[in-house]
C-alpha cells in the first residue's frame, strides 16, 4: 500500500495547489518527535516560500530540545488554536486521531494533506503522499521537494535533516539507502549540520534524564528464554527524577540493544492507562500487526500500543503474554 515517491509527490504539488490564496495550518503528532518537529518546519517554510501563509498546530509542545529548528516557523498549542480559515495538513500522522481529537475536531472539513511514511497509513486526506519504503516523513519531503524543485533554505535543510537523522537512529536502521543518504548530501549541501545536529538533539541530556534511565534499566524483565525484554516507567518516576514523558524518548533502545532479544517493550502508566512502545529487529515478527493487537499501530519494527484502563500491577502480564503468544506465532514457535 501508500505511494511511490512520484505519486507524492504529484499529491504534494496538489496540496501547494490548493493552497494558493488560502491559509494552512501544518499540523504534527501528539508527543511530537524529531520527524514531526522536522516535517512541519520543513512544510510550513516550502508553503511559506511558495506564497501560503502557513503556521504549525500541535497538541503538545515542541519538545524544548528541538525548539531551536523551529526558526522563523509559528507553533500554537492546540488549545490556543481557535482560527476557522485555516486548511489543515497532517505530517508524520499514521492515522487521523494521532493529531489529537480535540484538535482534529478544529477542521470539520477534514484533511486537506497527509504527507507520512507508517505502514498503516489509511490515506486519510484528499490528497495523500504516504510513502511506506521512506525511512522519515523528512525523507518523502526532502525528495518530493527535490523533484517539485520546492525552494529548500538552510532551515529548512536542517529541519529535514532532523526528522531523517532521528527516525534513522543516527542513519543505522534497515531503512537507510543509497539514495536517503545522496538526498541527505544535498542537504548537507544546503546547510544542515550534522555536528550541531547531534550536539543538539543527543548531547544535551538532563541529570533528570540520567536518573529516569537508571530506574528504567533496574525495572528490565526478561521473558519467553530472554527473547523479549520489558522495561517499565510510572507516573512516579517522572515525579522523583524531574523528568517528563518526553524524557522516555530513546529508552526502549537499551532492552532491545542486548543479545538474543527479538523484541522491547517498553509500558508507560498513566492516568487513563498503559501506554506501550514495541521495538524489533526481524521484519517477520510484524510489530504493527502486534501493536494492533494491542489497541496500537505503527512501523514492522517500531510500532506503539495504547491500552485504555489498564493497570501495570493487573495487566502487565495479560500484555506480556499477548507479545509472547504474537512473536511465538510469527516466529513459527
Ligand atoms: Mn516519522
Amino acid at each position: 500500500m501508500g505511494n511511490s515517491m512520484q505519486e507524492a509527490a504529484e499529491a504534494l504539488k496538489s496540496v501547494v495547489g490548493a493552497l494558493q490564496g488560502r491559509k494552512a495550518a501544518v499540523l504534527g503528532h501528539m508527543r511530537p518527535d524529531g520527524d514531526c518537529i522536522g516535517s512541519q518546519v520543513a512544510l510550513c517554510r516550502m508553503l511559506q516560500a511558495s506564497g501560503v501563509d502557513a503556521l504549525c498546530v500541535n497538541r503538545d509542545r515542541v519538545p524544548p530540545g528541538l525548539a531551536a529548528y523551529a526558526e522563523g516557523v509559528i507553533f500554537v498549542r492546540g488549545e490556543d488554536y481557535a482560527e476557522k480559515d485555516r486548511l489543515a495538513v497532517a505530517v508524520d500522522c499514521a492515522d487521523a486521531s494521532r493529531i489529537g481529537t480535540e484538535l482534529l475536531a478544529r477542521f470539520p472539513d477534514g484533511i486537506l494533506g497527509n504527507v507520512d511514511h507508517h505502514a498503516s497509513n489509511p490515506g486519510y486526506a484528499r490528497h495523500n503522499a504516504v510513502v511506506t519504503s521512506a525511512a522519515a516523513t523528512c525523507h518523502v519531503l526532502a525528495a518530493c521537494a527535490q523533484s517539485l524543485g520546492l525552494p529548500v533554505d538552510a532551515a529548512t535543510a536542517k529541519a529535514l535533516h532532523l526528522g531523517i537523522l532521528t527516525d534513522t537512529g543516527r542513519f543505522s536502521y534497515a531503512s537507510v539507502t543509497p539514495e536517503l543518504l545522496e538526498l541527505t548530501a544535498g542537504l548537507l549541501r544546503k546547510g544542515a549540520d550534522p555536528a550541531e545536529a547531534n550536539f543538539r538533539v543527543f548531547e544535551q541530556e538532563s541529570r533528570g534524564k540520567l536518573a529516569l534511565t537508571q530506574r528504567f534499566l533496574a525495572s528490565l524483565r526478561f521473558h519467553d528464554d530472554g527473547r523479549i525484554c520489558s522495561g517499565e516507567i510510572r507516573q512516579a518516576d517522572y515525579a522523583a527524577t524531574g523528568t517528563t514523558k518526553e524524557d522516555k524518548e530513546g529508552l526502549v533502545e537499551f532492552p532491545r540493544s542486548v543479545e538474543g532479544v527479538d523484541v522491547a517493550v517498553l509500558m508507560e502508566e498513566g492516568a487513563d492507562g498503559v501506554r506501550g512502545s514495541l521495538r524489533g529487529r526481524d521484519p517477520r515478527l510484524r510489530l504493527d500487526l502486534l501493536a494492533a493487537k494491542l489497541n496500537g499501530g505503527g512501523h514492522v519494527l517500531a510500532a506503539g500500543f495504547n491500552m485504555l484502563g489498564c493497570r501495570l500491577d493487573r495487566d502487565r502480564d495479560r500484555i506480556i503474554a499477548a507479545v509472547v503468544e504474537h512473536v511465538r506465532e510469527r516466529s513459527g514457535r
